[in-house]
């Protein structure tokens, strides 16, 4: 009986093993990017911004900037509190620790969209590209949320 759950045990393993290298494989990195999500934004808005929250399993990576259909440009942006005000400031590149989670969120690290093509609709969603320096570019879809209605970052969660 024992030896049975025991047979089954490392089958459910192996397979689990057998399925993460295949994915590893698929996508020939070791990112994993969740929660990617960006403020609904008025009609009138030029400007937006994106947040999610990167998974990383392998080696250290960077991430250099974005493009996407919905903006004229994509920049990182963090947040720096001078004289008593909070200012957004444009950072060249975001480094992705190994064994981390790096979380992009409202009020630190976000990626700002400059010149939206298209109003930030709850509801809607469009594609984002972003460049890593080892992962190379990875394609994402944006979905846009009220406010307070967004995804609740996942990154407490064990993996
Ligand atoms: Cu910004």
């Amino acid at each position: 009986m024992i030896f049975k759950q025991y047979i089954k045990f490392v089958c459910t393993l192996s397979l689990v093993l057998i399925s993460n290298a295949l994915s590893a494989d698929q996508h020939g990195h070791s990112l994993m990017i969740k929660d990617v999500w960006a403020r609904e934004a008025p009609p009138t808005a030029f400007n937006g911004a994106v947040y999610l929250v990167i998974h990383n399993s392998g080696k250290t990576d960077r991430l250099l900037g974005g493009s996407t259909p919905a903006a004229d440009a994509v920049e990182l942006h963090t947040h720096v509190h001078e004289n008593g005000l909070m200012k957004m400031q444009r950072l060249p590149q975001v480094e992705i620790p190994g064994a981390e989670v790096t979380e992009f969120k409202p009020g630190a690290r976000h990626i700002m969209l400059f010149g939206l093509h298209q109003p930030l609709t709850a509801g809607s969603e469009f594609d984002l590209k972003l460049e890593f320096e080892r992962a190379g570019e990875i394609s994402l879809v944006v979905q846009v949320f009220k406010d307070g209605q967004q995804p609740m970052p996942s990154m407490k969660h064990s993996e």
